[in-house]
């Protein structure tokens, strides 16, 4: 099937972002296990880590805005004041907690004013280790014989390895992307179809090719993520020398790289990104509005009538040439976020408020391989709608028919993995031989192949 305007013609990813987060507390393994059952497939575990070494899933290391941590008095004098990728945060920080204190804590909706049906879980799910995120997954694989990926991202990189420090003062120097692949290894997770791994920065990603991945005899692909590379900042700043900041870690990709490039548009120039995938990355993920440019509007607009104007972007109907320079260089190209609620839409150059679909359908158009979203039923929704637009025209349904064969002697259920029709849970198709028979026959008939 090479229908789709993704580099290799296949169903862009849905990818399910902290799980299914516009649903649930993010990163829990309820979160994640409702994104698989919503139809993503891939699901986002973003990766800090605790004082004994352990990966677990959180957004940022400060666990206040995700747990219940601050109301817990016997942390009360954990809480303290980090330099954190070169903004001061007080909070109750990861790295200073054992995985068993962890444990104990209980994790809660991020936005509870924006999601407040979220709100009715916090105080029920645990905060995952990548351990049990993983284990999760072949669990969910097991029971639905689809195949599911994780797309691990570490987190705060710089700060854990170089910069960081515990609530003692004294250095964090965590290499997380080395735990990172040392816990694929020891769990034998490392199928490079089923693992990807991003970051914003580049200076691990780098590492991980050249060194931490070629070490433990694995190569998964790498995804650049473009919106802020905090990894430069300290790169390139020489009263950071003595913590190891070093910007001839960049040397290899030739390009002419400083402090401000973490920032400005340097990483997105055609050169970069080939340079990116010489080096060391298969995929970028951008900001989506480095695709489809919005301008902030001066008035917000209420787009669903409730009497609360949210709406404050409209897009400007432009297209840039991200996606098709970054498919020049053989990146594949994945965009965050996705989210359906209103302060998260725009409003298309007409006027009219764009629909999640209608977003998630634009992005599909331009040919994205994957999208990060809060939402992976409206994600999946949006690719089968896709699919059916498409009428199958050009589809190569012997391959169609073979596959869902494959399957089905594999787990006893008709489907194709990665589109519309094949949803194990919804399939309308169950015949993949008679509809592959008739395909042929009509393409005999009439050079044309349809059912
Ligand atoms: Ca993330
Ligand atoms: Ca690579
Ligand atoms: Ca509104």
């Amino acid at each position: 099937m090479n229908d789709f305007n993704t580099l290799d013609g296949n169903a862009p990813e849905v990818i399910g972002h902290r799980g299914a987060s516009g649903y649930r507390p993010e990163h829990t393994l309820e979160s994640y296990r409702l994104a698989i059952e919503l139809g993503a497939d891939v699901v986002e575990p973003d990766l800090v880590v605790t004082r004994n070494g352990v990966l677990i899933a959180r957004h940022e290391n400060d666990l206040s805005g995700t747990t219940d941590v601050s109301e817990r008095p016997e942390f009360a004098d954990r809480e303290t004041t980090k330099e954190i990728d070169g903004q001061e945060i007080t909070g109750w920080f990861a790295e200073d907690f054992t995985l068993a204190e962890i444990k104990t804590l209980y994790a809660r909706e991020r936005i509870p004013e924006i999601r407040p049906d979220n709100a009715e879980y916090d105080d029920l799910y645990r905060i995952p280790t990548l351990d049990e995120i993983i284990e999760l997954v072949r669990q969910e694989e097991a029971r639905t014989g689809r195949e599911i990926g994780i797309i691990p991202e570490t987190k705060h990189p710089t700060f854990f390895l170089q910069e960081g420090t515990y609530l003692d003062g004294t250095a964090i120097q965590q290499d997380t992307s080395r735990l990172l692949i040392d816990a694929l290894v020891r769990a034998e997770f490392t199928d490079p179809d089923r693992v990807t791994i991003q970051s914003f920065e580049l200076g691990n990603l780098i590492k991980l090719q050249q060194e931490i991945m070629s070490e433990a005899d694995v190569d998964l692909p790498l995804v650049q993520l473009l919106g802020g590379s905090y990894d430069l900042a300290f790169n390139f700043d020489p009263g950071k020398a003595s913590l190891g900041a070093d910007p001839s870690v960049y040397d290899e990709l030739g390009l002419d790289l400083s402090m401000e490039s973490a920032v400005n548009e340097d990483l997105v120039s055609a050169e970069a990104l080939q340079a990116m995938a010489r080096v060391y990355a298969e995929a970028i993920g951008p900001y989506k509005d480095y695709i489809r440019p919005v301008v902030e509007l001066e008035t917000p607009v209420d787009g669903n009538g409730d009497g609360r104007a949210e709406i404050t972007r409209k897009l400007t109907g432009e297209t840039t040439s991200l996606v098709e320079e970054a498919h020049a260089a053989g990146l594949e190209v994945v965009p965050y976020t996705l989210r359906r609620e209103e302060s998260f839409l725009s409003l298309t150059p007409e006027g009219k408020v764009e629909t999640p679909t209608e977003e998630a359908r634009a992005l599909i158009e331009i040919g994205v391989d994957g999208f990060f979203t809060d939402n992976p039923d409206i994600g999946r929704g949006a690719v089968n709608q896709e699919f059916e637009a498409r009428n199958w025209e050009g589809a190569d349904w012997n391959a169609i028919a073979a596959e869902a064969t494959r399957n089905f002697e594999r787990t006893g259920t008709w489907y194709v993995s990665g589109i519309g029709l094949g949803d194990p849970d919804r399939a309308e198709v169950t015949d993949w031989n008679a509809v592959a028979a008739q395909v042929e026959a009509n393409y005999a008939a009439t050079g044309q192949w349809f059912v």
